[in-house]
């Protein structure tokens, strides 16, 4: 039953190459913007690499989320999977008893559809976002109530999901079994008969648990394998284990690698279904760096089990993720900024998937003259010494209390500058949150922005682009000036 992703040897060798190749970028470094909220190219997005390794790569979308031009220009370009966010949960498809909605949902799917994405359904059965009506009942009437959602909305989607996510969160950290109404009414056999019903509505739809805090080897993770262990020997339908996998800077659990394959070597498929990492604001370079080197964790991980068939990002962007309404001073936990612009963590996870990563505007590289002709070329090198000059392009993108700066600095003298620090201040009332491309500091007044490894080599002509993100208390101004090694830029 569970679908086991078809690895070919060449997709993998590719991979392996590529990833070499990548060494540093797949280390945290990261290289340079230019490129817009669908970064990168056709040939680097992440649903291509994935694919190539016959897997998904995934996002969750909101109805809201499908209004925003900018978050949707990036999901369809770089995820070919869907979670709906909210929009499939029992509050939203079945308010009351017996009433219906899957009109939200709906719109998920024509999304999905239109973009060539597949969904993953989310979710059947969940403590959470349960209607009271359901709560209330007389627990004589819990089973039938649970049945006939199950049944009505998997039909509704029947061919339309690629697998639902039947239990979402059935356990207590501790390993116990939650004590919510379902198995209050029915106990731990409720889980069966989900799975059971699900699949007789849907019986091609792939069938999964999900749940967090369950991504490593640890209490609730042993209870978890218990129960599928168990479940697999009476032959109840069931595909595939969801690791949720909302972590905390730096904690991707050493264990996640072999905790998946415990699973799929129960005859499992698993996936990652709600990536994020989370920082405590403001996020420093460090943590950004640090959260590229985890998502190439988790991507390396999912790669190295042939049962892990892909991994899902919970939202498109900081800016729509869950976050920072959820765990108070924390954010910046995806992919791409405030702005859907590519963080460290996407050029990670594209190095990790094996694709090529963009590189900066190109330094020239002097062509040898083919031709034996004597003539020579003469070589306009100049002998009257070199001058220094640097433009700046400040492009700010203000919302009512916070901004990203995407700003391109561009060598415009005649040598090469090797090493930078670009020097600016900050208008009063912004405090940096991250940086990109750069190492900020400090976070507020008179800053220097330098370089790193990658993007220290300015030819002369040559272009970079860094950012960062800050907050303000209502002057959302870019800096008015700014240095590069001391020398003032004409601003562009
Ligand atoms: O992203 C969802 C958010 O909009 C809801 O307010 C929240 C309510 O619990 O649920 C979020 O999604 C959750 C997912 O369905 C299950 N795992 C945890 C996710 C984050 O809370």
């Amino acid at each position: 039953m569970p679908d086991t992703p078809q690895t070919t040897h060449h997709s993998r060798t590719a991979r392996r190459t590529l990833v070499a190749a990548a060494g540093a970028l797949a280390a945290g470094a990261l290289l340079i913007s230019g490129l817009g909220g669908s970064a990168g190219a056709a040939g680097t997005s992440l649903k291509t690499l994935a694919e190539a390794d016959s897997r998904y790569f995934g996002t969750a979308l909101t109805q809201s989320n499908l209004s925003d031009s900018t978050l949707t220009a990036v999901a369809s370009a770089q995820f070919d999977m869907v979670t709906p966010g909210n929009e499939m949960k029992w509050d939203t498809t079945e308010p009351s008893n017996g009433t219906f909605n899957f009109a939200p949902g709906d719109q998920i799917v024509s999304y999905a559809k239109a973009n060539g994405m597949r969904v993953r359904g989310h979710n059947l059965v969940w403590h959470s976002q349960l209607p009271s009506w359901v709560s209330s009942l007389p627990t004589g009437q819990v089973q039938a109530a649970m049945e006939t959602h199950i049944t009505t909305e998997a039909t509704h989607y029947k061919g339309q999901v690629y697998s639902w996510d039947v239990v979402n969160e059935p356990f207590n950290d501790d390993g116990t079994l939650r004590q919510d109404a379902f198995y209050t009414a029915m106990g731990s056999g409720y889980i069966a008969d989900a799975l059971r019903t699900a699949h007789a509505a849907d019986p091609a739809a792939k069938l999964y648990l999900n749940d967090y805090n369950i991504e490593g080897e640890n209490a609730k993770s042993d209870a978890l394998y218990s129960l599928v262990s168990s479940l697999k020997s009476q032959g109840v339908p069931i595909d595939g284990i969801g690791l949720e996998s909302h972590f905390i800077l730096g904690q991707v659990p050493s264990t996640m690698k072999a905790n998946m394959q415990r699973f799929t070597a129960l005859g499992l498929n698993v996936a990652v279904t709600e990536l994020d990492d989370r920082i405590q604001l403001p996020a420093s370079s460090a943590n950004v760096t640090q959260q590229a080197a985890d998502y190439t964790t988790v991507v390396n991980d999912c790669l190295a089990v042939s049962g892990c068939v892909g991994v899902s990002q919970w939202g498109v962007g900081d800016a729509d993720s869950w976050i920072p309404g959820f765990f108070s001073g924390y954010g910046s936990a995806t992919m791409y900024d405030a702005n859907y612009q590519p963080k460290p963590a996407y050029y990670a996870a594209v190095a990790a998937l094996g694709g090529s990563t963009p590189t900066p505007t190109p330094t020239p590289t002097p062509t040898p003259t083919p031709t034996p002709t004597p003539t020579p070329t003469p070589t306009p090198t100049p002998t009257g010494g070199s001058s220094a000059g640097c433009k700046v392009v400040d492009a700010v993108n203000a919302w009512n209390t916070g901004l990203t700066e995407n700003i391109t600095l561009t060598n415009t003298g005649t040598s090469t500058v090797n090493g930078w620090s670009l020097g600016f201040t900050l208008p009063s009332g912004q405090s940096l949150v991250s940086a990109w491309n750069a190492t900020v500091s400090p976070s507020s007044g008179t800053v220097t922005a330098t370089n790193l490894s990658y993007n220290g080599t300015l030819a002369p002509g040559a272009s970079t682009t860094i950012g960062f993100q800050a907050s303000h208390t209502g002057n959302a101004a870019a800096p008015a000036a700014f240095t590069l090694n001391g020398t003032t830029c004409s601003l562009g």
